[in-house]
This record gives C-alpha cells, sequence and structure tokens, in this order.
C-alpha cells in the first residue's frame, strides 16, 4: 500500500461520512443527553484561522461525548443578519442576500472539509423568513409583558453607521463594529426591560461554570452599588430632588447639588437669568463622548443653574448646578456633591470657588485633596444625630436609619446595567413587528401575520441616511391598522442582530417547529447546554443578553431552564509574529492556504497542540509540518499491526498495555479539563512507546500493540478524524472510528509496580533501585547493602548505622 497521503485521504473519506452521516442527535432517551454548542458563526468571507481554532478545540470534546456514548447535540448555523453584508450590498449594488447566503455556502462547504461533527439536519440562519418569523413572535411576547417597550432618550449614534447602537456595543466610546467615535442623540428606540433582571443575572452566576474574568466582567457592567435615596428641598419646588448616594455617611459634608445638564431636570430648575449660560452649556455637552464626561483627569465644567436646594441635615442653603460628569441616566441623574470625600466633587468645587468641609478625619499626614478612605465621621452633627466617631459602615447605617425615620430617604441598590436598546435603523435585520396607528398606538402585529418580511430593497436604497431604508419602502409601510382599521404604518426599524443570537441555540433544538419558536419538551430535555464554546469578546454583549432571553422565556412559562449556557470555555487568538492578523500588517494567514499544504488533521492538530486553549496562537511559532511528521509516524503504526481483529489482549506485553490504559485514563480526565495540548502530548508518547515495542520489543504481532494502535486512533479521532479513520480501516474495522468508542480503562493496569528507592551514603545519593511499592524495610536494606554502587563507595569499611524509610529511601552512614 501506499505512503500517507492527505489528500487521498480526505478524498475517501468525506463522502462515506455524509452517508453514514454519524452525528446526528438521537434524542431517544437511551442514554445522557449533552448540549455541545458552538457559537455560530457570521457569513463574511470564508472561515479564517480563528474559526479553524474555535471549532478544533469544540469538535475535541464533541467527538469525546460521542466516543463515550453520550447523545450529543452538536448543532451549525449562521448568524446571518448584520451590517457587513448590507455594506457589500451598497458597495456592488445587489442584495444583503446574495452575498450572505453565497458566503454561507462557501463557510458550510469549509466546514465539511474540515471534518467537524455537526449535525446537520439542524441547519438554520437567522436570516431566513422561518427563523425571524420567530424573533418577531418572541418580540411581541416581550412586548406583551412589557419587557419591550419604547422609550425617548440620549442614545448612542454612529455617525458612521448611521444607526444607533447599545451601551454594550459602544467599546471605549467607539463603534464596536467600524470603530467610529459614538456621538449622542436624543431618539426614541426600542428596549428590553434588562435591568429588571440585574440582581438574577448576578445571583444565577452561582450556577455557571464560566472563566472568573467573564463572571467579573459581567459583574461589573451590572455594577450593583447599596447606598441610599436622599431628598433635597427645593425653594419654590414641590418635589424635592432626589439623589443617590453610596456615601450616606458624608451627608454632613453635602455642600452644592449637581444635576446632568441633559435631563428634564436641570431644564426645570434652571432661572430665567441663568438660562443663556446654561442653554451654550448643554450645546457643548451634547457633542462630547460619554468617556469624555466621566474621565477623571479631565477640566471640570459646569454652569450655575440660579436655584437652590436645602441640605436635610445642616438645614444650610446649597446652590444647584448643572455638570456633564453627572450623567443623565445612572441613578437620579443628580447628585449629592461632598468635596471632601470625592475626588471629582473637590475639583469642581476648586474651580468653581465652591465650600469643602471635611466630614470624614483622614488618617495622620495625609495630604492630598479629597479623602477618600475611612475614618471617623466629623463635622457631622445636628440637634437630633450625631455621626462624629463612627467609621464609614457604621456611619452609613445610622444615617440611613436616621432618614428612613424621618421620611427623608431610603435605602437602596442601584445598578448600573442599563435597558437593551434593541432597534437599528438598518435595513439587514428583522423587522419590528409593530404597526403604530394614530388612533390605537402602537399595535403588535397579529401572530398570523408573522414573519414580516423585509420588503425587497437593495444597492443605493440601503444607504445609511439616519432613518431606516425601510421607510422610504411606502407600499410596504403603508397599511391598515390590525385594531382599528385605519390607515396606519409599521415600525421601520429593524432588530439589533443580538436579538436573534439570543435564542438560536433553542431554535436548533428542533428547527423545523411550527407550532411556535421551539418544542418546550424537546427544549426541556437539552437546556441548559452543556458546553459553550466562543469568544470572550462577547462578554457583556451576546453572554449577557442570552442569558436576559433565557431568564425572560422561563418567567413566561416558555422554559424550565434559567440560564443558557453550563459550561463556558473561551478559546485564545490565533496571531501571527506576535500581532493579531491584519490587511495593514500584511501578516494575515489564510486558513484554506494551510490546510491545502498541510492537510486537515494537521492544522487542527497543531491548533490544538498549541497550548491551553485559552492562551493565544502565535501561528510563526507553529509547526503544521510537525504535526504532520507526528500524524504520519502514527499512521504507519497502523500498517505494521499482525494480530488479528478482536484478538484477547489480556494476553499482551504488560509494560504497553500499562502505558495504553495509563494514557486513556488520563486523556479522559484532561479533555474534561480542557487540557487538550496534554492530551495530544500523551497520545505521542503512547505512539513512540509502540513503535519500539513493534521494533525492538515484544513485536508486531504481541496483541498489546494491536491495543496500543487502537487506542491511539480513537484519541487521534478527536483531533485528526482522517488519519484516525484510515488507520482504523487499516486496522481491518468498518467505518465510523467517530462512533468506536472510548476504550475501557482497567484499574489493576492503573497500578504503579515499581517504585524507586533512593540509595544514600551519608546523605550522598549513590544508587537507584527499582524496586516493589510494599517491599519491607529488611529486604529494602538488604538490596541497598548489594548495590554494586554502594559497595564501591564503601570501598570495604562497615557502616555505623542503616536509615531504612521503604520504598522510597536508604541512608548508610559509612563507620
Ligand atoms: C455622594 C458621594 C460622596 C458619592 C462620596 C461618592 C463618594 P457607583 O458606586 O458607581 O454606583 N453618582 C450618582 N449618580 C450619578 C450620576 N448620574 N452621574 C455621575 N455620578 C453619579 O457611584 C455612585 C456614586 O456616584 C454616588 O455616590 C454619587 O456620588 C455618584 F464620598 O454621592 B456619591
Amino acid at each position: 500500500r501506499g505512503g500517507y497521503d492527505f489528500n487521498a485521504m480526505q478524498a475517501k473519506w468525506r463522502p462515506v461520512w455524509e452517508k453514514l452521516d454519524p452525528f446526528k442527535a438521537r434524542d431517544d432517551g437511551k442514554s445522557e443527553r449533552r448540549y455541545a454548542l458552538t457559537m455560530f458563526s457570521y457569513p463574511s468571507g470564508d472561515l479564517h484561522m480563528g474559526h479553524g481554532e474555535v471549532f478544533a478545540l469544540h469538535d475535541v470534546l464533541s467527538r469525546f461525548w460521542f466516543q463515550q456514548g453520550y447523545d450529543v447535540l452538536n448543532p451549525i448555523g449562521w448568524d446571518s443578519f448584520g451590517l457587513p453584508a448590507e455594506n457589500a450590498a451598497i458597495k456592488r449594488n445587489e442584495h444583503p442576500a446574495t452575498y450572505t447566503y453565497a458566503n454561507i455556502e462557501t463557510q458550510a462547504e469549509s466546514i465539511r472539509r474540515y471534518a467537524l461533527s455537526f449535525d446537520w439536519s439542524r441547519r438554520l440562519h437567522t436570516s431566513d423568513p422561518e427563523y425571524y418569523r420567530w424573533t418577531q413572535w418572541l418580540f411581541l411576547r416581550f412586548f406583551e409583558k412589557g419587557l419591550a417597550y419604547r422609550k425617548a432618550s440620549y442614545v448612542n449614534w454612529c455617525p458612521n453607521d448611521q444607526t444607533v447602537l447599545a451601551n454594550e456595543q459602544v467599546v471605549q466610546g467607539r463603534c464596536e463594529r467600524c470603530g467610529f467615535e459614538v456621538t449622542k442623540r436624543e431618539l426614541t428606540q426600542w428596549y428590553f426591560k434588562t435591568t429588571d433582571y440585574a440582581q438574577r443575572l448576578l445571583d444565577d452566576m452561582d450556577q455557571l461554570q464560566w472563566p472568573e474574568e467573564i463572571l467579573l466582567q459581567q459583574r461589573n457592567w451590572i455594577g450593583r452599588s447599596e447606598g441610599a435615596f436622599t431628598g433635597f428641598k427645593v425653594e419654590g419646588r414641590e418635589e424635592p430632588i432626589k439623589v443617590f448616594t453610596t456615601r450616606p455617611d458624608t451627608l454632613f459634608g453635602a455642600t452644592f447639588l449637581v444635576v446632568a445638564p441633559d435631563s428634564k431636570l436641570a431644564a426645570d430648575l434652571v432661572t430665567p437669568d441663568q438660562q443663556e449660560a446654561f442653554d451654550e452649556y448643554l450645546k457643548a455637552v451634547k457633542a462630547s463622548t460619554e468617556i469624555e464626561r466621566l474621565s477623571t483627569d479631565r477640566e471640570k465644567t459646569g454652569v450655575f443653574l440660579g436655584s437652590y436646594a436645602t441640605n436635610p441635615v445642616t438645614g444650610e442653603r446649597i446652590p444647584i448646578w448643572a455638570a456633564d460628569y453627572v450623567l443623565s441616566d445612572y441613578g437620579t441623574g443628580a447628585i449629592m456633591a461632598v468635596p471632601g470625600q470625592d475626588s471629582r466633587d473637590w475639583e469642581f468645587a476648586e474651580k468653581f470657588g465652591l465650600p469643602i468641609v471635611r466630614t470624614v478625619q483622614p488618617e495622620e499626614g495625609f495630604d492630598g485633596k479629597a479623602f477618600t478612605g475611612d475614618g471617623p465621621a466629623i463635622n457631622s452633627s445636628n440637634a437630633e444625630i450625631s455621626l462624629d466617631g463612627l467609621g464609614v459602615t457604621e456611619a452609613k447605617s445610622a444615617i440611613i436609619d436616621w432618614l428612613e425615620d424621618k421620611g427623608l430617604g431610603e435605602r437602596t441598590i442601584n445598578y448600573r446595567l442599563r435597558d437593551w436598546l434593541l432597534s437599528r435603523q438598518r435595513y439587514w435585520g428583522a423587522p419590528i413587528p409593530i404597526i403604530h396607528c394614530p388612533v390605537d398606538g402602537e399595535v403588535p402585529v397579529p401572530d398570523d401575520q408573522l414573519p414580516v418580511e423585509l420588503p425587497d430593497l437593495r444597492g443605493a436604497a440601503l444607504a445609511p441616511r439616519g432613518v431606516s431604508p425601510l421607510a422610504s419602502a411606502r407600499d410596504w409601510v403603508e397599511v391598515s391598522c390590525p385594531k382599528c382599521g385605519g390607515p396606519a404604518e409599521r415600525d421601520t426599524d429593524t432588530m439589533d442582530t443580538f436579538v436573534d443570537s439570543s435564542w438560536y441555540f433553542l431554535r436548533y433544538i428542533s428547527p423545523d417547529y411550527t407550532e411556535g419558536p421551539f418544542d418546550r419538551a424537546a427544549a426541556d430535555r437539552w437546556m441548559p447546554t452543556y458546553q459553550y464554546v466562543g469568544g470572550k469578546e462577547h462578554a457583556v454583549l451576546h453572554l449577557l443578553y442570552a442569558r436576559f432571553f433565557v431568564k425572560a422565556l422561563h418567567d413566561m412559562g416558555m422554559l424550565d431552564a434559567t440560564e443558557p449556557f453550563t459550561r463556558l470555555l473561551n478559546q485564545g487568538q490565533v496571531i501571527n509574529e506576535g500581532k493579531a492578523m491584519s490587511k495593514s500588517l500584511g501578516n494575515g494567514v489564510n486558513l484554506g492556504d494551510q490546510l491545502d499544504a498541510f492537510g486537515v488533521d494537521a492544522v487542527r492538530l497543531t491548533m490544538v497542540f498549541a497550548g491551553p486553549p485559552d492562551d493565544d496562537i502565535d501561528w510563526a511559532d507553529m509547526s503544521p509540518g510537525g504535526s504532520l511528521k507526528f500524524l504520519q509516524r502514527a499512521w504507519r503504526l497502523s500498517g505494521s499491526v499482525e494480530s488479528p481483529v478482536g484478538v484477547d489482549f489480556s494476553t499482551g506485553d504488560l509494560a504497553l498495555r500499562k502505558l495504553t490504559h495509563k494514557a486513556v485514563h488520563d486523556a479522559t480526565e484532561l479533555i474534561e479539563s480542557y487540557r487538550f495540548n496534554v492530551m495530544v502530548a500523551r497520545t505521542m508518547e503512547l505512539v513512540n512507546a509502540t513503535r519500539k515495542a513493534i521494533d525492538s520489543g515484544p513485536g508486531a504481532a504481541d496483541p498489546a500493540v494491536r491495543e496500543a494502535v487502537e487506542a491511539v486512533a480513537v484519541l487521534l479521532s478527536l483531533v485528526a478524524p482522517y488519519t484516525a479513520e484510515d488507520m482504523w480501516e487499516n486496522l481491518g474495522h468498518e467505518p465510523t472510528v467517530a462512533k468506536a468508542g472510548w476504550p475501557k480503562v482497567d484499574p489493576a493496569l492503573l497500578v504503579e509496580d515499581s517504585v524507586i528507592a533512593i540509595v544514600q551514603i551519608a546523605g550522598k545519593v549513590k544508587d537507584r533501585l527499582e524496586v516493589s511499592p510494599d517491599i519491607s524495610d529488611a529486604d529494602l536494606e538488604q538490596l541497598a547493602l548489594a548495590s554494586e554502587a554502594v559497595q564501591k563507595a564503601l570501598d570495604g569499611r562497615g557502616t555505623r548505622k542503616v536509615i531504612v524509610r521503604a520504598p522510597k529511601l536508604v541512608n548508610i552512614v559509612p563507620a
């Protein structure tokens, strides 16, 4: 037979597998289910190296569970709505679907070549009307429950993409997609009420086996802080100004109030003589970004509003200012400024000549400005209450009790998390299924009229212009109201694509279900997904939105699960020459080229063997050629085996058998704990030992050799499926090795049957002896004294003392 030829192997086995279709989830209740999910792909071009990595890693887990006999659900689909397709369509003067579905076919072909263990019968694309029908249906259920609503507020606006963005899509003040600096606009937009779930999103983290880093990012994003609301009476105004503070203990030091300039409150409080100054200031504020506004090292700006409030504990008349370091959408949009203990307030007070009163005694030698540390309260008493001398924690609770007692304030918890802004002014997404009627307001499209399909627009008609392109399709927009029958208009925004991906894992479970988005009984059998593999860039985007969705569906009685993804593995990035691959650096590596040069198996093996899966892989340091050589060596073993299929392994060479069983045993633990690279290293050791056993040991006919090579084939089937399948055939088996079953480990063969005893003379090591782990002290002493090296070192001297610690150590003190 010929040599190892990866092209021939790929050509041979792919059609065989496609016919066998071995990776269909059975869902027959005969074995334990495991839902293995990988983040679905965005169809912008062919697969890249990053796909190559995440798919290779994910497949180790999925194929491992198939081998172990689990009923694995490992589906594949495409996240196929979104901006890149729309931008490409504008450039090429075509429909976004053309670009999208062509890319999907290209990727599907590459994925098949890459030999991944997907259940293709569940394939979905979020841009198919059969899919987005249910995205719209779900939106309407959220709408009915008050979990989807519309409001006007200042929102993030990407001037390049000409659409609003969710807070989660603004990364350091820039658009997550295109990198353009984000500005603010006042617009009426659709939101999901994620804030209703802030506390549960925190609490349920204890159900999740996720990287601590991701949990921490979510925790910070949700940003729970404990504090109090307290009210400040304003002269000539009924309603007191409510502020949120995490430091109510500093109330005696509140020497002025600050409200967000872009809030209704500011507009209400400004007095006529300050109106002009205020208007001018507001204009400047609107042009700045949130990052700029919050930055601590920026020169403070602000304007006096002309109004005064009363500090409830000191009774002082304190001025009310507007300043952009107070945000309109956090807390109440107003703060009590405590310059003595807060750095931003200190700077502001300094700049505008406002009073500063310390209410916490700084530690000895402190020569800074605001003191933010702990210390005894000072300057904090009135006729009714004194906090003086109390530490921060005790002072907080004392003042809150007093405020609550007086009806002046209350304990509260505040979250940084905002509601999810979900509407977009772009074309290629699921239309929001609402009709606006001048009589009936926001009217849901009746379920039996779903999907609301996109009107057929292409090319220049999609160009971003700040309002959705859908608005220009007048015959699509103009409809009659489902309630009153009068003239009405469709909502022209589309949904953020993160809505599509917040429930796709549920659609996979029953992709052809027509009674609803998913078959509940089936979903309850499979959910939550056991394993999710994908990138950490989704920490506070997809991974947070999907958690919110599942909780909301659970609360609507549609699902048992309260969390979508039990275990999460984040792969690292594939980089080149120490840098992220990019066009401008010219250091891109093309996956297809690598596959052509080294074959699928060698590339997959390289990805898996590179290191811990969450580390970045520098392709410049990798050796797919080395992987290929190893695969050839492993494959050649399968041609050397001389014992027949089914031979009794128990009569085989004990030493090799032990190595085989140890390797399989260790691999089992290594895979479950994501140490795939070590699993590959153990397989390499087994290959070397087997080669030695054939060439200079018990020989190719020994049953232990067959046992070892079969184990190698099964271990390799997780990483290098073509090579493994070919080996399996050479060994005389029918395809497919993917379902050969995980080798059974005999615990008796895992027992170490010898240990190394160290023999020392006067503390210096003289010999090492291989002995039985249960050797007696007397026997070990005798062996040690008989050792040639020991005899030589003693050189005729007698022994004064022999200390024996069987089975590990003998220490001889010479006479
Ligand atoms: C008085 C005070 C004294 C404050 C002190 C802090 C330190 P976190 O922990 O992030 O929740 N704050 C409240 N609403 C704000 C808004 N809309 N924009 C900007 N800042 C706002 O922050 C809560 C603290 O941030 C609150 O407690 C308030 O300032 C400020 F020594 O009140 B603090």
